[in-house]
């Protein structure tokens, strides 16, 4: 096969990413400090699979240093992760400080920027705490969003002076859509409103907690955005029918977030449909101003998997409380590359079509692929010889989904870097360690023992040498 070298340009960073929740363990936790994930995975432990879960992952609250030393060797220059808001504070109204956390959360961060590491930090990554959930019903309550504020004052407080970039949400989007519109989680209610609500609470979360963070005076050395998760959305056809659905879709699964963090402003259509279908969030005037005069800095982009839709093709049955899909539904596009193991469809090309979009639509903002990566199954059996997974899919993967991105650095995007998901093997919402993502191995048969994989060896390469050769297109 032909191969085509790429070169990445100087400053771009190279990173890779994980979650507080997916890593850390319980290890140090107090029985108050549930977050929401913690509960569902002691109340619905049959679903995650093999019944792994949040309790030990990656023992990462222990074995940080080890993993900082790998890291170091594979040469990363950003590692991202969350500060678990359920366990860093041992009161949520109040916000007082769980000081064993707080010095392994100062420790870690040390840690890293002395192996030259730079921190990224989200304040949620889906760990809300669970009596926050319970009392008031999370993200749908406005007194939530307050006790987010205080958290996030509490956090800056301690690590403001070192940490230079930082989140408020992952993929704010996630946790309602399965809890409140697909209701295939705990507590099991179907409620579009809900779903509406706590997306809205989410947005003014960040404008709040990025007014904050000005405030504070932190925006000299630091900088402020979100992680978003919008899916690229294809329209089935070029038909209207067709295109509308991919407008609809866009409009209430990623406009909802990109343009309230990045414009300042929801859609006027996005407001005329929730209104129709009577899921407008509650909400003031002055909110909406908060939202206004507090956008983010840059956003950083989780992209895996395209999305296709077309128009609906049977009625809405009316007893449904109303859905987004009452305007489409999937498009399963014959001979579509797959990921097996995840069922995500794999298509590089959304990196530039995104990217294009960034620069068009949304100012040419200052972003990031903040995840992308390939999860597989039982990668034991790519063991060599000597022990070692040869991972030589997800190599193919990253420098297919690098090799669009870049392009569209080269074309003037104001994209600055690409961070893996994963640094290591990690827990995923009930998938648990089923799909492997890591750069790192996890042995769960030894004691947890953490091994580089090739493809860990092949981003050190091409960390250092800033270049990496990929497929080009071959027709027989
Ligand atoms: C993203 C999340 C990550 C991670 C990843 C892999 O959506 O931000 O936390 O889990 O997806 O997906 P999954 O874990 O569902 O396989």
């Amino acid at each position: 096969m032909q191969k085509k070298l790429i070169q990445v340009p100087k400053d771009f960073m190279i990173g890779a990413a994980v979650s507080a929740w997916q890593t850390e363990g319980w290890s140090g936790k107090k029985d108050s400090q549930d977050s929401y994930l913690d509960v569902w995975y002691k109340n619905n432990h049959n679903v995650w699979h093999d019944g792994y879960g949040p309790a030990v992952a990656t023992d990462f609250r222990n074995r940080y240093k080890e993993d900082i030393g790998y890291m170091k060797e594979i040469g990363l220059t950003h590692f991202r992760t969350s500060i678990n808001w359920s366990r860093f504070l041992v009161d949520y109204e109040t916000a007082v400080v769980d000081e064993d956390y707080a010095a392994y959360i100062d420790d870690m961060i040390n840690e890293l920027i002395a192996n030259g590491i730079e921190p990224m930090i989200c304040l949620e990554h889906y760990e809300v705490p669970a009596v926050l959930f319970e009392n008031y019903g999370g993200w749908g309550s406005k007194h939530v969003v307050e006790l987010f504020v205080k958290y996030a004052e509490k956090v800056f407080e301690r690590y403001g002076d070192k940490v230079r970039n930082w989140f408020t949400f992952n993929e704010p989007v996630v946790v309602q859509t399965r809890v409140y519109l697909d209701a295939i989680r705990y507590p099991f209610e179907q409620n579009t409103k809900k779903w509406m609500q706590w997306n809205y609470n989410k947005a003014l979360a960040t404008a709040k907690v990025v007014s904050l963070f000005r405030k504070m005076g932190l925006s000299q050395s630091a900088k402020i955005g979100v992680i978003l998760n919008p899916e690229v959305t294809y329209a089935r056809s070029s038909a209207p029918h067709d295109q509308e659905a991919a407008r609809i879709y866009d409009l209430f699964f990623n406009r909802v977030f990109l343009d309230p963090s990045i414009k300042g402003e929801y859609p006027q259509e996005l407001f005329d449909l929730m209104e129709k279908h009577d899921i407008t969030f509650e909400h003031t005037k002055e909110e909406l101003g908060i939202i206004n005069r507090n956008k983010v800095d840059y956003v950083g982009l989780n992209l895996y998997f395209p999305h296709r839709v077309q128009a609906r093709t049977s009625a809405w049955n009316e007893r449904i409380p109303f859905h987004p899909a009452y305007y489409y539904e999937k498009f399963d596009l014959p001979g579509k590359k797959m990921n097996p193991y995840r069922g995500w469809e794999i298509y590089p090309q959304i990196m530039y079509d995104m990217a294009l979009r960034m620069k068009e639509e949304y100012g040419n903002i200052e972003w990031f692929i903040a995840e992308n990566g390939m999860g597989v199954e039982k990668e034991q059996r790519f063991k060599n010889e000597d022990g070692m997974i040869e991972d030589d899919y997800r190599i193919e993967f990253i420098s297919d989904h690098l090799k669009w991105l870049l392009k569209a650095v080269e074309e003037g995007v104001n994209c600055r870097g690409y961070m893996l998901w994963a640094f290591s093997d990690n827990v995923s919402p009930m998938n648990a360690f089923k799909n492997r993502y890591g750069l790192v191995e996890i042995n769960l048969e030894d004691n947890r023992n953490r091994r580089l994989k090739k493809s860990a060896y092949w981003y050190q390469r091409l960390i250092s040498e800033r270049q990496f050769e990929t497929n080009m297109e071959e027709y027989k």
